[in-house]
């Protein structure tokens, strides 16, 4: 039996197909591969830089599928289904909108794979496949196998292996996919089967993909602890109230943590309030509070990914700027400007559709028009193009090389080693010019919608190792 999994793009450009060259690895496909019995042939196909070959014969096709890439997903797997092959769909957005998905795969995947995937392999195997599986979320990453992370060679990802303490997160903001996705809830595996997983791959540098690997602080330090003696570097992502905590900063920068996405959201304290960012909350003004905690991060040399999300609901055009200005005086390593999503499932998707603010028919993720980066809803301040303008105007100057230059002189951070340098160096002007690239993509490749059920099959599915 052979298994293709996919990872599929966002889009492509108006003029031509969009290559993602700051790709990294997908990690959700090799947990997959590593979860599939090993009489099992299986391959890897990045639709980020490589041509599907549909024609390739094989017994199921497997595509991860987020709201970003849900349009070409759906292509991908019409493509397939027209060959007669099945396809299965799993991942965050089948999960968060399992009767969409239903409509454009035979079988669709809910919650982790972890436990339920080999059901998946032996139905697919005895040609029994269900329309529908339930996993159970959060399982967190078991043990007993390891990534295939053999799938990944050749292919040109980011010299950065990708690996998971822990999913979910216990906070509840209004906007997070995650929150709904977890219901709050947050689940670390046990640190020697992460020691282990790092030690069985040979790199220095890793990602962290945990959703907030600070979540519960406990688990957190005893990670760290384990990592000091591995020599590593690391980035993850993190809640803003690790601040408050100076022995985990402590701990931190002691198992080699460089920095991390840290989501500050807003300036604005009363925005904070609405969006319900509780580890953002405080005592002091946001202003004055972010500024102390920003120190914080600096003291202990991390490079932080500050991440915004603009056009909330006391979000005025001069406070886009000024939150511009902040993360410029700040000297972050990167800025994430993102327009507000309303993705479906979070309580942030439910109160915009009540007020009838949502555009492009409540279903931008899916609209042949809709355009990477642009406003999906009605702010309150401002319409939505200026949104769109005002937060692409915050991104272009960000990226700038003056901007890139000029950020790079902190000698508290950027400049306090020579791998935070290289880093610095390495990782702006890539990140710069992919966000160039992506801005006003179109998602998925045709302009017509992927059909919902596949065209009557006239032979039977070619099998790849019947
Ligand atoms: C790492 C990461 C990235 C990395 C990319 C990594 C890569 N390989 O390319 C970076 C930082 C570049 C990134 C970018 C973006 N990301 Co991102 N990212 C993540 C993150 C934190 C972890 C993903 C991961 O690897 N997890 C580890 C694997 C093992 O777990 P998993 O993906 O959850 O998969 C499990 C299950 O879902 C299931 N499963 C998944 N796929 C499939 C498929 C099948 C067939 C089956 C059976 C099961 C199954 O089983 C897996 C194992 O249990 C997720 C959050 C999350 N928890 O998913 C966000 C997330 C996927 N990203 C998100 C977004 C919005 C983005 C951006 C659009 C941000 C932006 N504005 O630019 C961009 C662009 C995305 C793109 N398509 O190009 C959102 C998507 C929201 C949604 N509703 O779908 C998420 C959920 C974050 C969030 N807070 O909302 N991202
Ligand atoms: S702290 Fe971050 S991961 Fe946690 S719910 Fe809020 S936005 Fe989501």
């Amino acid at each position: 039996m052979k298994i293709t999994f996919i990872k599929p793009n966002i889009g492509r450009f108006d003029h031509s197909l969009y290559v993602d060259e700051a790709r990294m690895e997908p990690l959700m496909l090799g947990v997959l591969a590593g979860l599939t019995p090993p009489d099992v042939e299986c391959v890897l196909y990045d639709d980020r830089m490589e041509a599907i070959p549909y024609d390739e014969p094989t017994d199921l096709v497997a595509i991860t599928v987020e709201i970003y890439t849900a349009r070409r997903a759906y292509e991908i797997a019409a493509e397939y289904r027209a060959r007669g092959v099945p396809v299965i769909l799993g991942g965050m957005h089948p999960t968060l909108l399992p009767d969409e998905s239903q409509q454009y795969a035979d079988s669709i995947f809910l919650g982790d794979a972890e436990h339920g995937w080999a059901e998946v392999v032996d139905d697919a195997r005895h040609g029994r496949l269900q329309p529908r599986y339930q996993a159970r979320v959060g399982a967190a990453q078991v043990g007993g196998f390891q990534p295939r992370r053999d799938l990944y060679s050749g292919k040109g990802y980011l010299p950065l292996t990708l690996i998971q303490f822990s999913r979910g997160c216990r906070f509840a903001c209004e906007f997070c996919a995650i929150s709904s996705y977890f219901h709050r809830r947050h689940y670390a595996r046990p640190i020697e089967e992460l020691v282990d997983e790092i030690r069985n791959q040979g790199r220095r540098y890793l990602f962290l993909v945990d959703d907030n690997v600070l979540s519960d602080r406990e688990a957190a330090k005893a990670m760290c602890r384990a990592l000091i003696p591995l020599g590593v570097k690391w980035v993850s992502q993190a809640s803003l109230d690790m601040t408050d905590d100076l022995e985990l900063m402590e701990l931190l920068a002691r198992s080699g943590c460089l920095g991390n996405v840290v989501g500050f959201e807003s300036i604005d304290p009363r925005s904070i309030a609405l969006m319900r960012k509780a580890p953002n909350q405080g005592a002091e003004a946001a202003w004055d509070q972010y500024q102390r905690q920003v120190e914080v991060l600096r003291d202990f040399h991390m490079q932080t990914w500050a991440a915004f999300t603009l056009g909330h609901d006391y979000d005025t055009l001069e406070s886009i700027r000024e939150t511009h200005e902040f993360a410029m005086r700040n000297r972050f390593c990167f800025a994430a400007y993102n327009i507000l999503m309303p993705y479906p499932g979070t309580p942030l998707y439910k109160r915009l559709q009540n007020a009838g603010r949502l555009l492009w028919d409540g279903q931008w993720w899916l609209h042949p028009e809709y355009r990477f980066n642009e406003a999906a809803f009605v702010p309150l301040n401002m319409s939505a193009d200026e949104l769109t303008r005002a937060v692409w105007q915050c991104r272009d100057d960000w990226n700038r090389p003056w901007s890139i230059f000029r950020r790079m002189w902190d000698f508290k951070t950027h400049l306090s080693s020579p791998a935070r340098l290289v880093l610095y160096l390495a990782y702006n002007p890539l990140y710069a010019r992919e966000s160039y690239k992506k801005q006003g993509m179109l998602f998925g490749l045709s302009r017509q919608s992927p059909p919902a059920q596949p065209p009557a099959r006239s032979a039977a599915p070619t099998m790849a190792n019947p």
